[in-house]
């Protein structure tokens, strides 16, 4: 049987991609090939942090006490409150958390509102030192149907009160929500500008779900960042 024509399409643009980007959007951000103390900004696509830096087990991490999620990198928050700005708004955000104070996420609207928040169950996450009951690596997350457009992360107002790894991001392209931007949401998405589905996912917001939006989905699933409005 032959693959469904938007896989032969995509597999083609893929084909045709002799670079693909080493830092995709299109799954969890894991902080993995950075130099250890690299300061975080715009190397994700549609991604800009504030105060972040990379620490790597062995070097500026102490992975005993605060070990990785998975890999040798994680990062933490940098001289105050960790920042992140999506291009593009997410439904979801969420990641794995250790922390050595109590720990505040608040999620922003368009207008800067606020649209969702979590706090850290524990005091102290840590792994040796954190309270009975915690464990590191913490899954927290925040989420809006309106679209998040900035989450501030709070620890201490110094910084360098926790970490970071494997932040999972559900953009409007990821047309099934599972994380995971790739044919999967390619196929979705041709499935509802064909009719066969119901047309839930303008994501150009003009009006009708057609080609253009299929176009938007194929390109983020090829790391080229979710342009939906
Ligand atoms: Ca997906
Ligand atoms: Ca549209």
């Amino acid at each position: 049987m032959r693959a469904p024509l938007c896989r032969q399409i995509l597999f083609v643009l893929l084909a045709g991609a002799s670079a693909t980007p080493l830092l995709a959007q299109n799954a969890p951000l894991s902080f993995e090939g950075f130099l250890d103390s690299t300061v975080l900004t715009n190397q994700y696509i549609g991604v800009t942090f504030s105060n972040a830096i990379i620490l790597t087990a062995g070097n500026s991490l102490d992975e005993f006490e605060v070990p990785p999620h998975a890999g040798t990198n994680v990062a933490s928050d940098n001289t105050g409150p960790m920042t992140i700005v999506f291009a593009s708004p997410v439904r979801s955000f969420s990641g794995y958390f250790t922390y050595g104070v109590p720990l505040s996420i608040q999620a922003f609207g368009s207008s800067n509102n606020a649209v969702g928040s979590a706090a850290s169950p524990y005091s102290d996450n840590e792994a040796i030192s954190g309270v009975s009951g915690s464990h590191a690596n913490e899954l927290l997350q925040v989420a809006s149907a309106a679209g998040i457009y900035k989450v501030v992360i709070a620890g201490s107002a110094q910084g360098a009160s926790f970490t970071v790894d494997d932040i999972a991001l559900i953009t409007r392209c990821d047309v099934n929500q599972d994380t995971l931007t790739n044919v999967n949401d390619v196929q979705a998405m041709v499935n509802e500008a064909l009719g066969a589905t119901v047309g839930a996912d303008d994501l150009n917001a003009d009006g009708t779900v057609n080609i253009v939006d299929v176009q938007t989905v194929i390109n983020a699933a090829l790391s080229l960042g979710c342009a939906a409005k």
